[in-house]
């Protein structure tokens, strides 16, 4: 819940409230916010015409999973003194200090199975505390987030990876397996602590397996503290996090991918906003629950009811949009709505205006809108499939516009986005995203290093792959930080992955036997506080005519996105194009198909870092390297971490 225009500050209650204004004064007021009538108790102060800020001084217990906040938002607008806007329940218990000092938030999560039917048909799901999608984690930049995870998942570790968070100071937590640190075993309980160190809107994710495209992930919201005001004002906000979804378990996916002749996951029976989803049950048995070995889809169930936007008409909103989808990259419309985009990954960037927004696996944005359409009716907001030849509905949720029922339907067809193919609109906006001056730094004027990778598809042994400057990467038992840090032999590669693929490398041939892949397990070794060029280049995969857009995401660091370009990167040519102004910063950037993209970062964090396509089947595939730094600077890594393969005698 947000209130005051003026206040900055967001909170949900079971107790007390702090209230302050400017010259300090300040008053205690009781309150509950477990019913809407007694939030009408609440009084600022009516003594005073100056605004009233709010600040929360214990951790309270905001409100049960799944209430309706919308009648909580209106009963707060009675409050005298102060206008308020509640925007969501995010999660069982948060814990917000206004105030200038960091505090430690604290979340107990416990990860199970369940039973879950997002999109009505019904499957076993990875969950965390029994909520699809997992809570959501918001804090305040500067704050310490501790997430204590207990694995009740019988047969199965897991990790958490906080996407987007630098772990600085922390690399052991990053939550990648095998990289930072070993799963977490059945049975046993690992505490996460990092600072949340830049405001903006994140997620987190599993790292293990498929544990992602599982069920495993959640938002992570970061505010600025009460002391910094936002670049943009809005009268509320929301929070969305998008999905592509499977019928079929994770394990049998990750099977179909190892197996001979392989076994592709397919295109997603539906796709999901806020876990939400409808799939047409007509194409399945109609009983209920189905005979034994078939499916149950459920299309009345309240469960996959379309996931709800509220708004009040001439209201402006923040919305912000995450993708952790599996395998999709998808295009995001809000029919009828222009949305301004503010952000990406957290950071700031030149506004620009659009009706659909591309949006990669691995990305964040921050849009503003304003409900300024016809109020008597209900919109869509609408995902469809990129770059893939869609067989995938538009995943659905609605755009609610008070006071009419979230279940008036809007009578129009789905939102339609570009064709799937027109790859040169999606670069043309990619092109659009440009940091905003003065507000992010521009990149160093030259780097000490650079790095070319290739990725390909290869035929490794009969298995397809994919593969970096040949090199399918492979996880080992051992993690790759502990590796470094104990000078573990026989876990890392022996002899340092190659900075530049073959030369000449025709991207528009299929991968031959000439330039067939190996399996290996890399490690790039950066000089502490280098300035590196990571060129990642595209090229035909397996099957004639086909490329594919691959979105690339870099843990521990954001990097600069200084150019994409068409065709083999030529830096004799390509290297005076890069924009060294305004590039915008980012973790996660996709290399469009036949194309390459320029990414720069500053090697200044040490630890052990994967850079990875977060496309889950084509990591899982090999579509990975690990990035290096300071590797005589590593921390002590805790014990928790370590115990896995050849660990055990550094406990
Ligand atoms: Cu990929």
């Amino acid at each position: 819940m947000y209130i005051s225009a003026d206040c900055t500050l967001v909170l949900i209650i079971q107790g007390v409230l702090l209230l302050t204004n400017g010259a300090g004064d300040k008053r205690w007021t009781q309150f509950q916010a477990a019913s809407s009538s007694s939030v009408q108790a609440l009084s600022c102060s009516a003594r005073s015409k100056r605004r009233w800020c709010l600040k929360v001084t214990r951790q309270l217990k905001i409100c049960e999973l799944g209430q309706d906040l919308v009648a909580l938002n209106r009963a707060m607008k009675t409050v005298k003194g102060c206008t308020s806007v509640a925007v969501g329940c995010l999660a069982l218990v948060m814990m917000v200090v206004l105030q200038a000092e960091a505090a430690v938030v604290k979340y107990d999560w416990t990860v199970d199975y369940m039973f879950a039917a997002p999109d009505c048909v019904e499957k076993q799901i990875l969950a965390v505390n029994g909520q699809y999608p997992s809570p959501t984690i918001r804090a305040v930049e500067g704050d310490t987030v501790v997430v204590r995870v207990t694995n009740r998942i019988p047969s199965e570790g897991v990790v958490f990876h906080w996407h987007g968070m630098h772990q600085r100071g922390t690399p052991f937590y990053d939550g990648a397996a095998y990289v930072s640190q070993c799963p977490i075993n059945p049975g046993e309980t690992f505490t996460y602590s990092f600072k949340v160190d830049r405001a903006g809107t994140y997620f987190y994710h599993g790292h293990f397996g498929m544990q992602r495209s599982g069920g495993l992930y959640g938002s992570l919201i970061v505010d600025l503290p009460a002391n910094k005001k936002e670049l943009f004002s809005y009268d509320g906000e929301h929070s969305i996090v998008l999905n592509d979804w499977w019928h079929k378990s994770i394990y049998e996916q990750e099977l179909g991918l190892n197996s001979i002749p392989f076994r592709f996951v397919g295109e997603p029976q539906s796709l999901l906003i806020q876990g939400r989803g409808k799939y047409n049950c007509s194409k399945l048995p109609e009983t209920v629950p189905a005979p034994p070995g078939c499916l149950t889809c459920n299309a009345s169930s309240p469960k996959c009811a379309p996931h709800v936007i509220p708004v009040t008409p001439g209201k402006t909103y923040r919305l912000r949009i995450g993708s952790v989808a599996s395998l999709s990259s998808l295009n995001f419309i809000l029919e009828g709505h222009k949305m301004t985009v503010v952000m990406a990954d957290g950071r700031y960037i030149k506004p620009f205006d659009v009706y659909n927004l591309d949006v990669y696996s691995g990305q964040t944005y921050d849009v503003l809108f304003t409900a300024n359409q016809d109020a008597s009716k209900n919109y869509w907001a609408g995902v469809n499939v990129r770059g893939r030849n869609p067989n995938t509905p538009t995943g659905l949720a609605v755009l609610q516009y008070l006071p009419n029922s979230e279940t008036l339907l809007p009578t129009t067809p789905p939102p339609v986005s570009p064709v799937w193919n027109d790859t040169a609109t999606s670069i043309a906006q990619a092109k659009q995203i440009l940091a905003k001056v003065g507000y992010e730094a521009a990149p160093p004027k030259r780097s000490d290093r650079t790095i070319v990778i290739l990725g390909t598809q290869n035929n490794i042994s009969g298995n397809l792959k994919w593969a970096l400057n040949n090199i399918s990467y492979v996880h080992q038992a051992t993690p790759v930080i502990a590796a470094l840090k104990y000078k573990i032999k026989g876990v890392i590669d022996s002899t340092p992955p190659p900075d530049f693929p073959v030369q000449n490398y025709n991207v528009f041939d299929k991968p031959t036997p000439s330039t067939s892949a190996n399996y290996g397990s890399p490690v790039y070794v950066f000089k502490k506080g280098s300035v590196v060029d990571v060129i990642v280049q595209n090229a035909n995969t397996l099957t004639v005519n086909n490329s594919e857009i691959h979105p690339w995401h870099l843990h521990g660091h954001d990097f600069w996105v200084l150019g994409y370009g068409k065709e083999l990167y030529n830096p004799a040519k390509d290297y005076a194009t890069f924009n060294l102004v305004d590039p915008p910063v980012r973790n996660t950037a996709a290399v469009f198909p036949y194309g390459w993209v320029a990414l720069r970062f500053v090697a200044d964090n040490p630890g052990a870092w994967p850079f990875h396509c977060h496309i889950e089947p084509h990591f899982h595939m090999g579509m990975g390297t690990v990035f290096a730094e300071g590797i005589h600077n590593l921390p002590r890594l805790p014990a928790q971490t370590l115990g896995c393969g050849l660990t055990k005698q550094h406990l």
